[in-house]
């Protein structure tokens, strides 16, 4: 058990008054029954409780080291979202990092107070994002609170985050993230139950993947990769985050796969001091058992030692990066891929109704959609974006260049799924680096890299941007969500080069806990691939295109770096 299950609430607030009748009041408002258990607290608002571009993510000591600060922020959710929405029954529950148990004390008091009546809890306290978007959806509840910070770090050093999904398991749309921060601007009351909801049998606890791996059944043919797993050797890496539990389940229980060639798939709240972030500097460890450096080159010249697949995933389980013997298949790549031999995924059946990508994700997914003649949406960066897409098209299939790959079984993006369907789609004495060559003599070749430039400053950050905007030809993009109309502006600014089939993107992350990060995404189509081309290092041959596009945005002088911190 992560959660603590102290006899009382171990946080000590500002004032406090003792149930009065405008408690009792408000908490009729809730649809309950007065409730003399009720304690108002007053409050003040704290700033920059702006959710991101995936919740609202601090340093782990903020939320620590100051209580009022989940309490002010649990009341915002109320507020703006569960109080207006109606909601009244929640799932809580996270990766199970650090401060996980404590807060969950904090969210579910807090809840009870303001009429949610039924909280469903995983046992252990430990849910993939994925699995929790599953949960949501089967159990019919009216959304969920997830205790992450996803990719992002954790341990009391490290990031803690919070954030909400809506009753169909999509991460929460813009409006409901505005409302909440709008809350926490005028903030006044905090309204808790003063009892610890565990022990007073409120919570449900239930089983964390159950929901999940039914879903994850009628995606694939379990039978045909019990089949696979005999013949393919692989690893999979859970980075000591949330995927660990459902992969033991599924690759070891259930396909009955070798169970040591899981890593780390116990969760642990400080993911054993690593960075569980799957790409190639923090997963490291699995990218060498394949032959790969950090740049994702081949060190070896002996490919057919290695497993013939291997995946990584993040904190909360929703990132996935894929890799062969010799080969890193980048994730704009992987939903390429996917989209062409759909057809071996069981979900598609026999055709997918349309594919999408963020922004910044390469095109290689729209030349195969071309070729399949299937519409291909671009979508800001954010999971949340393709919510409303999937009510419109199913089956759907969409990812990210940020490790993100999913479709329409959940509303969240999936890595063990990903795995799942990688395995689904390889042929029987296939390498992936079969599969990725002989998809890039078909459609073309994108090489494809990102550079970070992590916890900048934020105001020269924001001023690169305004020069950016200010220079001559140069994109900006803006979004018209087309089920709903609703506006997403300045997601991210491009810059064409249309005679070398090149583009470069800056964008600011809206996941980072201090500072700004800016990140540059690079991109060059090779329509006819040579073997040269087939065998170069995307980090390594974009380098070039990386200092035209720096030079232009004058990065150096404004971010005082010239080098990134991470490349991927
Ligand atoms: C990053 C990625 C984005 C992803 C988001 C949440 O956002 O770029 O594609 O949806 O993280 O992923 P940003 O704003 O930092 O670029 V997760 O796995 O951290 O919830
Ligand atoms: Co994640």
């Amino acid at each position: 058990m992560l959660f603590f299950l102290g006899a009382a609430l171990a946080f000590q607030p500002r004032s406090s008054s003792s149930s009065s009748s405008s408690a009792s009041k408000w908490w009729c408002r809730g649809g309950a029954a007065e409730d003399d258990s009720i304690v108002i607290l007053e409050t003040s608002p704290i700033e920059g409780m702006r959710p991101g571009t995936s919740g609202l993510r601090k340093k782990t000591r903020v939320w620590v080291e100051d209580p009022t600060y989940t309490l002010n922020f649990a009341q915002s959710l109320m507020d703006g979202w569960c109080v207006p929405k109606g909601v009244r029954s929640l799932v809580i529950g996270g990766d199970g990092r650090e401060y996980s148990g404590e807060c969950f004390e904090i969210l579910a008091s807090v809840a009870a107070a303001n009429g949610v009546h039924r909280i469903v809890a995983p046992k252990g306290g430990v849910i993939s994002t994925p699995a929790a978007s599953a949960l949501v959806r089967r159990l019919g509840v009216d959304g969920a609170v997830l205790m992450t910070a996803s990719h992002n770090p954790g341990g009391l050093d490290g990031d803690f985050g919070i954030k909400f999904n809506d009753r169909d398991g999509s991460p929460a749309r813009e409006d409901l993230t505005e409302a909440v921060y709008a809350a926490s601007k005028t903030l006044k009351r905090i309204y808790i139950k003063r009892t610890n909801p565990l022990i007073n049998n409120n919570v449900e606890m239930v089983d964390a993947n159950d929901a999940y791996v039914a879903v994850l059944r009628e995606c694939f043919d379990f039978e045909f990769l019990r089949e696979k797993l005999r013949r393919a050797s692989f690893v999979f890496d859970a980075m000591h985050g949330a995927a660990g539990p459902a992969a033991r389940r599924v690759l070891a229980d259930e396909l009955q796969g070798d169970p040591s060639c899981l890593l780390r798939c116990d969760p642990r709240p400080d993911f054993g001091g690593g960075h569980p972030d799957p790409n190639l500097k923090w997963a490291a460890d699995l990218a060498s058992r394949f032959g790969l450096d950090s740049t994702g080159s081949s060190t070896s010249n002996f490919e057919d030692i290695f497993p013939v697949i291997g995946c990584a995933c993040d904190g909360d389980g929703d990132r996935n990066m894929i890799v062969g013997a010799g080969i890193f298949v980048t994730p704009s790549d992987s939903l390429a891929v996917l989209a062409a031999r759909a057809h071996k995924i069981r979900w598609f059946g026999r055709k997918l109704a349309a594919v999408a990508r963020s922004m910044p994700t390469s095109r290689a997914v729209d030349r195969v959609a071309a070729h399949l003649g299937i519409p291909c949406l671009e979508t800001p960066t954010g999971w949340k974006y393709f919510g409303n897409l999937m009510e419109r098209y199913s089956p759907f299939l969409c990812g990210e260049e940020s490790f993100g790959t999913g479709a329409d079984h959940v509303r969240e993006k999936d890595g063990l799924w990903a795995f799942l369907a990688w395995l689904s789609i390889l042929d029987d004495g296939e390498t992936v680096k079969d599969v990725m060559h002989s998809h890039w003599r078909q459609f073309g070749r994108d090489l494809y890299a990102r550079y970070d430039f992590e916890e900048v400053d934020a105001a020269s950050a924001a001023e690169m941007f305004d020069f950016l905007r200010s220079r001559d030809g140069v994109e900006e993009f803006d979004y018209t969500d087309p089920v709903d109309g609703s506006r997403a502006t300045r997601q991210g600014i491009i810059l064409d080069f249309p005679d070398t089939n090149e583009r470069a993107v800056f964008r600011l992350s809206g996941t980072g806990s201090a500072g700004a990060t800016v990140r540059l995404y690079l991109e060059r189509y090779v329509p006819n691939p040579a073997q040269k081309d087939l065998d170069a290092v995307p980090a390594i041959v974009l380098a070039d295109l990386a200092r035209t596009a720096m030079s232009f945005a004058r990065l150096p002088d404004f971010l005082g770096k010239s080098d990134p911190d991470v490349v991927t």
